[in-house]
């Protein structure tokens, strides 16, 4: 069982998409462990962007990140960061194949709708700046077993 960080950026919240898109994570078979509504701060951004804080392009993406309040999702589920990724598409909307969530809903690559951990470093590492032990209920096994 494994758990992702996924966040439904400003852009999404603007228009109105944040019910449509946890529903088709939710449709998939992955489980909520935690949820909420939050603005991200400058600094949680340079955080959270750690790797891409010294590129060019940085400044535009805190920009638009901290530009709204986003919703903050933890999601539990096999290979759930595989399997949300694979459900986001690609970075560019423009190249995401339709059927994912970018590729039906975007042209952009920066206003991409999404953000989910892309390996379980990243997981482990984002889970945390957003959410504390006790914002998260416990694993959900039973649930997604019975599910699946
Ligand atoms: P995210 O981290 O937001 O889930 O997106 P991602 O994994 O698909 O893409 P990543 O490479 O981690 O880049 C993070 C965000 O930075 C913006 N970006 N701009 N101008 C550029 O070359 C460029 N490259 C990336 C995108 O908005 C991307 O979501
Ligand atoms: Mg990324």
């Amino acid at each position: 069982m494994q758990r992702t960080l996924v966040l439904i950026k400003p852009d999404a919240m603007k228009r109105r998409l944040a019910g449509r898109i946890l529903t088709r994570l939710e449709d998939k078979g992955l489980a909520l462990v935690g949820l909420k509504i939050m603005q991200v701060t400058p600094d949680l951004a340079k955080q959270h962007y750690a790797e891409h804080v010294a590129k060019p392009f940085y400044p535009e993406l805190e920009e638009f990140i901290t530009s709204g309040p986003v919703v903050a999702i933890c999601l539990e589920g096999p290979e759930a960061i595989t399997v949300t990724r694979g459900m986001m598409g690609k970075t560019n909307g423009r190249e995401s194949a339709p059927g994912t969530i970018r590729g039906d809903f975007g042209m952009s690559r920066q206003l991409n709708l999404i953000h989910g951990s892309d390996s379980p470093e990243a997981s482990d590492r984002e889970i945390p700046l957003y959410f504390s032990d006790e914002e998260l209920v416990g694993s959900t096994d039973g649930m997604v077993g019975t599910f699946f």
